[in-house]
């Protein structure tokens, strides 16, 4: 049954509740956070949730070829069942507005939408209505992505991303989904983490297609900011009045001496990470020093393909993590050197909410048109456990509240930031990483399906009730 008991509880712990814990997460009195206009949710996306691979006419998808492919992901795991979000979607929606969240980031999959002819799947364009129109009745605003990494499989066939045709394809998926969906989406994003689709998927291979190139991540990625640039137009037209953005995942590089090469890396490191996706974005032009990065990779690039990359957006979508730290590799690219000591998280990644804040002041000194912006995604993995029907998730709670004061930090330097997604409402499938990483605020049990509310995320309930009460 999708309906059933499987959110476990809808009210808050007993030591949560008589406040006792309040302090681990709930951010000072002087906190921009306190202000009722700084929107709070949770994010997901569709192959890391919905599961139902071969249910209602949905298509394969590139992820479903990697995943089924020996080695590429961890215990050999897929998508093909995942949260079950498929059917358990208005359980899910329940559990969402238990919390108090005020918005949810979901993203749409592209192969339950639309067939190769670019024929509409009424089936799939109904599960979308049936749960945008069920969070817009209970008062979440909506934040929909169109490219969350699951490109339909036929168009990998054709080239995928290398192939410029994809971008066009992609503007006639934006106009199906703006028609149908108009009005129930509050903010559009055209692309998650067009990075980890370019360099992931088509630079290094650890992502779906699994191509390793820096030639044709390159040109992947332009033909992605292409897709992202014809699609903006085509969301205004149909959705005048949503907000349409793009979301970029953004890295903290950081040298690991005073030398003049190793602080060359650092800044090598955050054009590959950072300005590559920003600067054609907000400035009109890749930057140079990438080609010094990875010589002799310059995309094709078409007459007006930077002017539609570069049309003004309504917000910026920035998704946080870890930092790096970088050495010169003695030529002209940089190398890791893992800092002994620090405070990592399950995926290994270093916990530095430092580097959010500096990004973001960074980014408003070099870029004088940039857009509001959003925390997209933020948050960790922690390999998590019920004991007693709870999940004492402690780091997480820690790592939140640090990152949510690197946040006010950052408004109180001038940063327009207007709200953040928790990364991620519950546990699900991490990629490459398959379901060991946990990620969730809520702990999924996927022999079971029962979700578990994290004692973070009974936090974040309580802060959001607290503010919600203040006058
Ligand atoms: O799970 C991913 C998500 O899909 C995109 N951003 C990073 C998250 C954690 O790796």
């Amino acid at each position: 049954m999708a309906n059933d008991a499987s959110v476990v509880s809808d009210t808050l712990s007993p030591a949560v509740s008589k406040g006792s814990l309040a302090d681990l997460f709930t951010p000072p009195a002087d906190s921009t956070l306190w202000r009722k206009n700084f929107l709070l949710g949770a994010a997901t996306a569709s192959y890391q949730i919905e599961g139902a691979v071969n249910e209602g006419g949905r298509l394969p998808s590139i992820w479903d070829t990697f995943s089924a492919t020996p080695g590429k992901v961890l215990a050999g795991d897929n998508g093909a069942v995942a949260c079950d979000h498929y059917h358990r979607w208005e359980a899910d929606v329940e559990m969402l507005v238990s919390l108090g969240l005020e918005g949810y980031r979901l993203s749409i999959a592209w192969p339950r939408v639309m067939d190769a002819a670019g024929v509409p799947n009424r089936k799939g364009l109904d599960f979308y209505k049936r749960l945008l129109n069920r969070l817009k009745e209970k008062g979440i605003t909506t934040f929909a992505t169109l490219y969350h990494w699951d490109l339909p499989q036929h168009l990998e066939d054709r080239g995928g991303w290398l192939n410029r045709e994809t971008a066009y394809r992609f503007a006639d998926y934006a106009d199906l989904m703006s028609r149908e969906l108009a009005g129930t989406v509050d903010a559009w994003a055209t692309l998650n983490e067009p990075w980890c689709s370019a360099y992931l998927g088509y630079g290094n291979g650890h992502h779906a297609p699994g191509l390793a190139d820096h030639r044709f991540a390159t040109q992947a990625m332009h033909h992605l900011l292409l897709a992202h640039g014809l699609a903006v137009p085509v969301l205004r037209a149909n959705d005048p009045a949503s907000q349409k953005g793009i979301v970029a995942n953004i890295g903290r590089g950081t040298p690991n001496s005073d030398s003049a090469a190793d602080q060359r890396a650092a800044h090598l490191f955050e054009v590959q990470h950072n300005a590559w996706i920003l600067d054609p974005l907000l400035k009109g032009s890749y930057p140079q020093d990438l080609f010094e990065l990875w010589p002799g990779t310059e995309p094709l690039v078409l007459d007006g393909d930077m002017q539609t990359i570069s049309a003004p957006l309504d917000f910026l979508g920035i998704n946080y993590y870890f930092r790096t730290n970088v050495a010169s590799d003695g030529a002209h690219g940089f190398r890791d050197v893992p800092l002994e000591g620090v405070e990592r998280t399950q995926m290994g990644w270093e916990v530095y909410p430092d580097g959010l804040r500096d990004l973001l002041t960074g980014f408003k000194k070099t870029y004088h048109n940039l857009p509001p912006i959003y925390i997209t995604e933020n948050g960790m993995a922690s390999d998590d456990q019920v004991t007693d029907g709870h999940v004492e998730d402690t780091q997480r709670i820690s790592f939140l509240k640090r990152h949510l004061a690197a946040v006010d930090q950052a408004i109180k330097a001038g940063v327009d930031i207007r709200g953040y997604f928790l990364w991620s409402l519950m546990d699900n499938f991490e990629w490459a990483f398959g379901y060991e990483r946990r990620f969730g605020v809520v702990h999924v049990d996927y022999s079971t399906q029962k979700r578990t509310i994290k004692r973070s995320a009974e936090l974040v309930a309580k802060f959001l009730k607290e503010r919600k009460a203040r006058a």
